[in-house]
């Protein structure tokens, strides 16, 4: 048996493009939903606003200015070695409001030139169709996926950049953890997700459930599309993945952990067997749910299954039953524990590298599809020594050790995985709090989070550990 990975296994790292490119509004771009959001802090979201408020601080249009300075990033991703670089197509850059008809050609003369510089190392660009950016247009004009219209909408999007880009991006992902919006109950998944505002009183739930199928139908029809458009193109979807631990071996902590991860992962469900489960139709009809779901979406469903499972893997979770009541309704925004097995992150993130390789074979175990880690790292504060360095050993050992478990699990357990992206490569803004201090990046770029830095980009001490790692193929942690 092997001790290595295999010889094609793909190194590199993992960004999306509202988080770093800036240039929120040049060349043509809209306003995304990520246009729209402040900056929140280690224990709360940042606030959604309506439209730009004037005034108000918000991170992502200038993000640390990626779309000027890629070349030279770029070249840093290569110096390290990497062998493939995940990004988004900002969606708005493309169709500025949605709804237009023809693509912004600038937009897509941004991503030529940009995949034309990754391949130019040999770096595969990696491609996800949607991540958190929305056109916001599509949000105030048709109330983002709460309308059966966005499905066309994205598909045009899908379309235009699977025609235009087939030849240079062969692994496409389609939503960017579209299960984040299992919490229904905070506003940041919904928006981030679907575009989605709630008003006070809605049935949260059932309309998160509805904009979801609308999504994950709008994803089946892009894999069929994409393989339509060329039969070698690799399509995936994308979840957000952390096992929830039941908390005890009390039977009824069992069948509450069973629910969670049903209801956190039933998006994958779809994705895979391209069927609902049968627990949520039951769920629908016993809540009174009338969904829009009809015979040709079911259809389509069916015909547009993935081609593998890409994931991220931060943390993992742990829960209880609620005691005195037999329900095991599922609340992500309330009845998760702590666990008292493993440490937190200064966010509270739950670091737990055995978690990966459990849920690298939890993955394989239900859905024998091959896995790709599109994100894992730890966001952390970095500090700027006398030298003038980040020494980030927090960040190798974090890194390390999950290394070290998705070995075993393709190693000693035979999981199949074509690659491994960390989150956050470069120091960019935080999807969740909006924070520049809440940093992933081997390379460091001088930003804090009120928006002050010269932007200046310098490499870490995990950025040489990195660099050995890839050129070992793993073997050297
Ligand atoms: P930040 C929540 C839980 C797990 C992953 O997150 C999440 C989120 C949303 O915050 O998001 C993913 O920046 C996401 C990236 C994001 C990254 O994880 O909040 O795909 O866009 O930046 C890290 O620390």
């Amino acid at each position: 048996m092997s001790n290595s990975l295999p010889n094609h296994f793909l190194w590199g790292g993992a960004v999306a493009a509202h988080q770093l490119e800036g240039a929120w509004d040049i060349d043509g771009k809209g306003i995304s939903v990520a246009d729209v959001m402040t900056v929140g802090g280690p224990d709360h979201y940042r606030s959604i606003t309506k439209g730009i408020i004037a005034g108000e601080y918000y991170p992502n249009h200038e993000g640390i200015d990626f779309y000027h300075r890629y070349k030279a990033d770029i070249a840093l991703f290569a110096e390290m070695g990497f062998t493939c670089f995940r990004t988004s197509i900002a969606w708005t850059r493309i169709f500025p409001k949605g709804d237009e008809t023809e693509p912004n050609e600038a937009g897509l003369q941004f991503y030529d030139d940009l995949f034309d510089e990754c391949l130019k190392y040999g770096i595969e660009p990696i491609v996800t169709l949607s991540h958190f950016e929305m056109p916001y247009a599509l949000v105030e004009n048709y109330g983002g996926f709460r309308n059966r219209q966005t499905i066309d909408f994205f598909e045009r999007f899908a379309t235009a950049c699977l025609t235009h880009f087939h030849t240079k991006v062969k692994h496409w992902m389609t939503f960017n953890e579209i299960n984040n919006q299992a919490n229904f109950n905070e506003d940041f998944a919904p928006f981030t997700n679907s575009g989605i505002y709630y008003e006070p009183g809605e049935n949260r739930e059932e309309i998160m459930y509805q904009a979801a199928h609308y999504e994950l139908v709008a994803s089946a029809k892009v894999v069929k599309i994409g393989h339509e458009i060329n039969p070698d193109l690799e399509i995936g979807c994308m979840i957000a993945m952390g096992p929830i631990y039941p908390q005890t071996c009390h039977p009824k902590d069992i069948i509450m952990a069973q629910k969670a991860m049903e209801h956190r992962y039933y998006f994958a469900d779809v994705h895979v067997h391209g069927t609902y489960p049968e627990w949520l139709k039951k769920e629908w009809t016993r809540k009174g749910y009338q969904l829009d779901i009809t015979e040709d979406d079911l259809t389509i469903l069916e015909t547009g299954t993935v081609d593998y499972i890409g994931l991220s893997y931060y943390m993992s979770f742990a829960i209880r039953h609620t005691p005195g009541s037999e329900n095991f309704d599922y609340d992500e925004s309330t009845q998760l524990v702590r666990n008292e097995y493993v440490k937190a992150s200064d966010w509270g993130w739950q670091i737990d590298p055995e978690g990966l390789r459990y849920t690298l074979n939890w993955l394989t175990d239900m859905y024998h599809l091959p896995l790709f880690i599109v994100e894992n790292g730890f966001g952390a504060y970095d500090q700027v020594d006398a030298d003038g360095l980040v020494h980030d050993t927090y960040r190798i050992d974090y890194l390390k050790a999950h290394i070290v478990e998705m070995k075993k699990a393709v190693i000693e357990d035979g999981v199949d995985l074509i690659g491994y992206t960390p989150w956050g490569c470069i120091d960019l803004v935080s999807a969740g709090t909006g924070e520049m201090e809440k940093r992933y990046g081997f390379i460091y770029v001088d930003k804090d989070n009120a928006g002050n830095g010269s932007l200046e980009r310098s490499k870490k001490d995990s950025f040489y550990w990195y660099q050995n790692v890839i050129s070992s193929n793993g073997d050297a942690l």
